[in-house]
């Protein structure tokens, strides 16, 4: 799916502002709100989540439908053309009706969706309703269970107080908060009515690229989607807009000599132009190769190495709403720590955000909405702890066509970012159960022949105990990507043990012959809690640092090892929890992103002690 860009051809329009709003009381459907301007609507911004936004706590812990409302009309010059509404993302159930009338329903609340209404316009003010769902469960990415998640991990459960009296809440199945809502833009966009659907460009590197002068020869392959008749043109411009390739025809190939390649840390972009008929699109693009070489993760043929974080899109008072200047402070930050990738645990970003990192440098594992699949996790995807097994046919998750269209989709947005050098399949399932392998392998198959670009995928590891030959999906993944907590949930404030755990099973893995890396290791840490000794407490700046030492010494003694992604880059807002002060405090840089001690730690180890490249 392509990016709503503004080109010679086609305009697009944002309705991003204050629109009238209303929390569904269960009427909402029956007295068709839809259907009329909403009676004592609030007033509320979109994109943003509306969790945050008002003090009233109906808001916060919301639980169902809500409606977002506002009037819109096309301008006539737009008549005609054929005309786009594209919701870049609504968290996680959308109804979407216009003069009343259902014009889309969606499902899964990271990725976007459109759909033609320059037929349905009036010429005047037409209403336009989008009905939000916010309920996790079973059937849904990410995974929600029937009582509350993490009872025993995170310590507040749904026990004491009959259920009688509970109202209907979500009980989310992953630690972050359910924020919801249009969460990112709403556009208008026109294109004329022959139109180009898609492009999709796979590079190849015809030579070996010259890591000092960063270039290499390269060949794009490329195929245009087109609907209706015409002549295609596709053409491949410099950073300074010299055309230096040129073919015709819906697919083909560009050869460039001596390509600019794009590099984590140092990217360059050339811009694929492709007209047919009247519209014209334009495409940033950067060439690069990625491939998995025994224990390596080669970028441009380099042993590449991973320096960073997994993320969350979490701001105040945005909640999970996009926050375009925080993604530009979150990159400058990373360069800043000398870092230069990071995961989006637990959910496809914004389109901002990946066109941001190729412009910058930044390398991307591009995870699925896939969170929660797992029925160990506490009480609550498992019924309150019946035993239910998670991949149960009857019981169990029923998340696997769901599944496999947030693949499809995710690849379909994302395919074209240099960026994305993995995709993620799922972050923490329940890997060692029956069931899993049966599960994963179409979805693992099913994204290697999506991916144009094939690239490496993986399926990142819940610390569970065992051998990694219990872990059934491991051979799936092209990489081992391991979230592991040595010295915080395990053996936390014993690090010298910590240290010995950790290294004893990282060997076990390095067996595999596969690259290894860190997808998540942390320790929750308040800023401020400071502590003097050798084994400060629990909780404190120092603990953090001490923490990092001991794992990253663990870390360093293994050649296998491809990256390190450290959980979190900066505090979040989860479910409430025990364990939980105002969110997850794993963050190297607090909510407001201000660095803790173990940010300068980092920034002296990526800058100085870890190259990008080690070869
Ligand atoms: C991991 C999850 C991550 C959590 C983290 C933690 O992947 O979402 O936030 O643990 O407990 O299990 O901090």
């Amino acid at each position: 799916m392509l990016y709503p860009s503004q080109t010679p051809s086609r305009m697009v329009t944002t309705l991003s502002g204050i629109w009238d709003f209303k929390l569904d009381d269960g009427t909402g459907f029956d007295e068709q709100w839809y259907a009329r301007p909403l009676e004592d609507a609030d007033n509320m911004p979109v994109p943003s989540s509306y969790n945050d936004i008002k003090e009233d706590e109906r808001y916060r812990n919301h639980y169902g439908w809500a409606f977002y409302q506002r009037t819109i009309s096309v301008p006539a010059c737009a008549r005609g053309q054929r005309v786009m509404l594209r919701m870049n993302a609504v968290t996680h159930h959308a109804r979407v009706y216009l003069n009343g009338e259902l014009i889309c329903e969606h499902k899964g609340g990271f990725l976007p969706f459109e759909v033609e209404i320059g037929s349905k316009l009036t010429g005047g003010e037409d209403l336009l309703t989008i009905a939000v769902d916010n309920v996790v469960d079973f059937t849904t990415l990410p995974v929600g269970g029937k009582t509350d998640m993490l009872g025993g991990m995170v310590g507040v459960g749904a026990s004491g107080g009959s259920d009688a009296d509970a109202k209907p809440t979500n009980h989310p199945n992953f630690d972050f908060s359910n924020y919801c809502g249009i969460t990112r833009p709403v556009l208008i966009y026109t294109t004329p009515q022959s139109y180009i659907a898609d492009v999709t460009v796979v590079p190849e590197l015809t030579s070996a690229a010259d890591i000092k002068g960063g270039t290499a020869d390269a060949r794009l392959s490329y195929q245009v989607e087109i609907v209706g008749e015409g002549s295609c043109t596709v053409e491949l411009l410099d950073a300074k807009g010299t055309v230096v390739a040129r073919a015709e025809g819906v697919e083909g190939e560009l050869a460039v000599r001596a390509a600019r390649l794009w590099w984590p840390g140092n990217p360059y972009l050339y811009t694929v132009r492709v007209t047919f008929g009247e519209d014209v699109y334009s495409l940033p693009y950067g060439i690069r190769s990625v491939r998995v070489e025994g224990s390596k993760f080669l970028i441009n043929g380099h042993q590449f190495y991973f320096k960073g974080y997994g993320k969350h899109e979490d701001s105040f008072p945005a909640g999970r709403g996009e926050n375009v200047p925080m993604y530009a402070k979150d990159i400058s930050l990373m360069k800043w720590q000398g870092a230069n990738s990071f995961r989006t645990s637990h959910y496809p970003y914004s389109e901002e955000m990946m066109r941001l990192c190729d412009a910058e440098g930044i390398v991307v594992i591009d995870e699925t909405t896939a969170v929660g699949i797992n029925a160990n996790f506490g009480g609550g995807a498992n019924f309150s702890g019946q035993g239910v097994s998670t991949f149960d046919p009857k019981d169990g998750v029923q998340t696997f066509e769901h599944h496999k269209d947030v693949i499809r989709d995710l690849i379909a947005r994302d395919k074209n970012h240099a960026c994305v050098v993995m995709w993620s399949i799922a972050n923490e399932p329940d890997s060692r159960s029956e069931g899993a392998y049966e599960y994963f392998k179409p979805l693992v198959d099913l994204a290697h022949e999506l991916d144009p670009q094939t690239r490496p995928c993986t399926i990142v590891d819940v610390q569970g105990g065992g051998e990694p030959k219990d872990d059934v999906v491991y051979d799936l993944a092209d990489v081992i990507c391991l979230n592991r907590y040595y010295g915080w949930y395990f053996l936390g404030n014993d690090l010298e043990r910590a240290k010995k755990a950790f290294a004893d099973e990282l060997a076990k893995w390095g067996e595999s012959g596969k690259p290894v890396m860190m997808t998540e290791y942390g320790a929750d840490t308040v800023m401020g809690l400071h502590d003097t000794g050798s084994n400060p407490s629990l909780y404190t700046e120092e603990y953090q640092v001490k923490y990092y030492e001991a794992n990253n010494e663990v870390l360093d003694s293994f050649d296998f090892v491809c990256g390190e992604q450290v959980w979190n880059f900066a505090d979040f807002i989860t479910v409430p929890g025990l364990l939980r002060v105002q969110g997850n405090k794993k963050g190297l840089f607090t909510r407001d992103r201000k660095p803790k001690l173990a940010a300068h730690y980092f920034r002296k180890r990526w800058n100085e002690d870890k190259a990008d490249f080690l070869d």
